[in-house]
């Protein structure tokens, strides 16, 4: 048997400073050529990766390079008339992820009024089910993942009220384990990703006196490794999108300090590409605008001042939660 710590070790020749011009320019080239492999084979979440790109962009104060009328267009063109629901691409089926991520887009952009509200809040309260839980969308698979996109769906759009926040609370906190995380669902193992998801939604629903603060601050720490890094659970390789969804949950219990926020800062700049720009998972590997939304946001929560400060609840740029008079719960 083995006791070796899975990680990295990052190399002496890994970039060390934020590298913001590289990270501007190829989120503002990327999808410019909708021929390219890669752009093609990502078409399933094409939303959520405007989401992605808009955020980091806004975040770096370049969103204007973003094709503004064109992104408002496509969202418009992806809501179902039927359902009220807001798909991936056009001609995709609705999903509660992909109306997240619109409802976000329009939120940045002040302009909610391009899509039919009324039937997004339809699609949202259909979508709810007695225990509280949400499906996805009309297949019907269960995830604290839609409780979190549900809640932050209709908050952005004040429309909270329209379903019961009681139990949509009652069946987060039923996936709460013994080690203060959260999973997926009741009984599954806790995943720094879903306690995002979980702590989220408890902070948009102000109920985090629910949390067991110290057990799970401490789960989230322990997600750190010798190279800085953060995994999601443990065991595993860091990733650096955790730096968002363990991050992020710090944040909202107000103990980013229970890690090492030096060499997490090292871990986040040594995954940038100071080729093509963008930020990987892990030192080395492709980026991608999801990882370089996470790298930047993550790089906010450590206090950068070259980046934005970033709303750890909405993963959103804190002056659009600040304009919209938002007021997630954040533990003192
Ligand atoms: C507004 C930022 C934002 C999000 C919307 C979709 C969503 C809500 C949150 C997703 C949270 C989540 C489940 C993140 C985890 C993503 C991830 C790296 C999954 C891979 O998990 P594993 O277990 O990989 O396959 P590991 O890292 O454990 O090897
Ligand atoms: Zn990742």
């Amino acid at each position: 048997m083995s006791f070796k710590t899975k990680d990295v070790v990052l190399s002496q020749t890994r970039p060390t400073t934020l590298l913001l011009q590289k990270h501007a320019d190829y989120l503002a080239s990327y999808g410019l050529n909708k021929d390219d492999f890669e752009y093609c084979m990502t078409e399933y979440l094409r939303m959520s990766g405007i989401y992605w790109s808009l955020t980091a962009m806004e975040l770096m104060d370049q969103s204007s390079r973003m094709p503004k009328d064109d992104i408002i267009e496509f969202i418009s063109l992806c809501q179902d008339s039927e359902s009220g629901g807001i798909s991936a691409s056009n001609g995709h089926d609705p999903h509660m992820l992909y109306t997240l991520s619109a409802v976000q887009v329009l939120a940045m952009y002040d302009r909610s009024d391009a899509i039919n509200i009324d039937g997004v809040v339809k699609f949202v309260v259909s979508l709810q089910q007695d225990d509280g839980s949400f499906f996805g969308d009309k297949w019907g698979e269960v995830d604290t993942r839609f409780s979190f996109c549900a809640v932050m769906t209709l908050s952005l759009l004040h429309r909270l009220d329209a379903i019961n926040v009681n139990r949509a609370v009652d069946f987060v906190l039923s996936c709460m384990n013994f080690d203060g995380g959260f999973g997926s669902k009741p009984g599954s193992e806790s995943h720094a990703g879903l306690i995002y998801c979980c702590v989220g939604t408890l902070s948009i629903c102000k109920r985090m006196d629910a949390l067991k603060v110290d057990e799970l601050a401490w789960w989230l720490c322990e997600r750190q490794l010798p190279s800085g890094g953060l995994n999601g659970r443990p065991e595993k390789l860091p990733d650096l999108c955790y730096s968002w969804w363990v991050m992020a949950s710090l944040s909202m219990l107000n103990r980013i300090h229970w890690v090492d926020q030096e060499k997490l800062e090292q871990y986040i700049l040594a995954c940038q590409d100071s080729e093509t720009g963008g930020f990987s998972d892990r030192p080395g590997d492709i980026t991608d605008p999801f990882h370089t939304l996470f790298g930047l946001a993550g790089l906010s929560l450590l206090g950068n001042s070259s980046i934005k400060q970033v709303n750890p609840t909405y993963c959103m740029p804190q002056e659009t939660i600040d304009r919209l008079r938002l007021e997630p719960q954040i533990l003192l």
